[in-house]
């Protein structure tokens, strides 16, 4: 066969190979085999010593011209691979927008810890301190200090959770004003303060009562503290919560720790005093327990009773939950149903 038929042939059989390949590879080894060192092509070339003085330029030009039309169809075959390679990436990644977007549930603060942080808020305005206390506790400071000495019938009122004779669950946030009157240097100024927390009782659970739940408890120590000064304190603090259009009564009542005490009602939010299911058709509700600090107390904790005085008022965060939001089981603030509790978004 002559060289030019050879040249041929190998135009052909190449062309076709170049035009068949997908893969860019593979069209990499086909330039490598065909137009390397010792591939076909340079192989034809050594040939061409043998020929005539006539026949070499017209077989170099008719190979140099099949070399480098071989050398576009390569190139040219590159860039459409290429170009596929690129347009496939485009379609995989093509975003439809026209999709419905994922939705993003943002939580909320559990609504108790909402009702707290808006009266710790309030009274962090007053000028009040917020202090914590533990709720693993001693007897000496959840009853003793508090007025309340072993075997006094006043434990009853708390059936409380021992860990010995001598620990104990919290059963009410008061033995925090009982460590923090301790501690306090009354020569800097009064004591303003309130103590959130968590509380536990040996209470059998049902629509009202849990045996864990909240409390805020409220103490002001200073000369001159009078019942007005509790009594506006606790008005403003109704109003603050359940409206401003709402009223308190006093009723007596009785706590170890303090004397007088009493009972705080504020008048029906819903019936505005009127009468209806939720206040019994009294028109009034009861929110709170408080009183003057009994001079016990305050003897205990080593303030001078005779030149100091004051009143504590303890909330239930939980009741007043429910009673804001018509909310008539308490084991729903406990029971971690997200139907519930999402109702409760935060305001603001
Ligand atoms: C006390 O615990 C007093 N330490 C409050 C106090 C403080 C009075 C300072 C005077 C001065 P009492 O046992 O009434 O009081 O509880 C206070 C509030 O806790 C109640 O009004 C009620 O809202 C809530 N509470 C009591 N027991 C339960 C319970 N088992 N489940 C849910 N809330 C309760």
């Amino acid at each position: 066969m002559d060289l030019k038929t050879k040249l041929e042939q190998l135009f052909e059989e190449n062309h076709k190979q170049i035009g068949r390949t997908g893969d860019l590879d593979e069209l990499n080894q086909i330039r490598v085999n065909l137009l390397g060192k010792k591939g076909p092509i340079t192989e034809v070339l050594r040939g061409m010593k043998d020929l005539s003085a006539d026949e070499r330029p017209k077989v170099g030009a008719f190979a140099n011209q099949i070399k480098s039309d071989l050398q576009d169809a390569i190139a040219a075959r590159k860039a459409a691979l290429e170009q596929a390679v690129i347009q496939k990436k485009l379609a995989q990644e093509t975003i439809d927008v026209t999709l419905p977007g994922d939705q993003v549930i943002a939580g909320t603060p559990h609504i108790l810890a909402q009702i707290m942080d808006d009266v710790e808020t309030y009274f962090i305005g007053q000028g009040y301190q917020v202090i914590d206390g533990p709720e693993v506790e001693e007897d000496h400071y959840n009853f003793e200090m508090l007025n309340i000495p072993k075997d006094h019938p006043a434990r009853d009122m708390q059936d409380t959770f021992y860990l010995d004779s001598q620990l104990l669950m919290r059963s009410q946030t008061s033995p925090v004003q009982a460590r923090t009157m301790e501690i306090h240097d009354f020569t800097q100024g009064p004591l303003k303060m309130i103590s959130p927390g968590r509380v536990y009782r040996r209470d059998t659970d049902d629509a009202t009562h849990s045996h864990q739940f909240h409390q805020i408890e409220g103490l002001v120590i200073d000369k001159h503290i009078t019942m007005a000064d509790l009594k506006g304190t606790l008005l403003a603090l109704a109003q603050h919560v359940f409206g401003a259009d709402r009223q308190i009564r006093l009723r007596p009542s009785f706590f170890p720790f303090t004397e007088p005490s009493v009972e705080v009602d504020v008048s029906c939010f819903r019936c505005n005093g009127a009468g209806c299911p939720i206040c019994k058709y009294s028109g009034w509700i009861e929110v709170l327990g408080a009183g003057m600090v009994h001079p016990n107390v305050l003897n205990a904790a080593g303030v001078d009773a005779d030149a100091y005085g004051g009143f504590a008022f303890g909330l239930g965060p939980d009741r007043f939950a429910m009673l804001k939001y018509g909310i008539d089981d308490i084991r729903s603030f406990y029971q971690g149903d997200v139907r519930f509790l999402s109702q409760f978004q935060q305001e603001g």
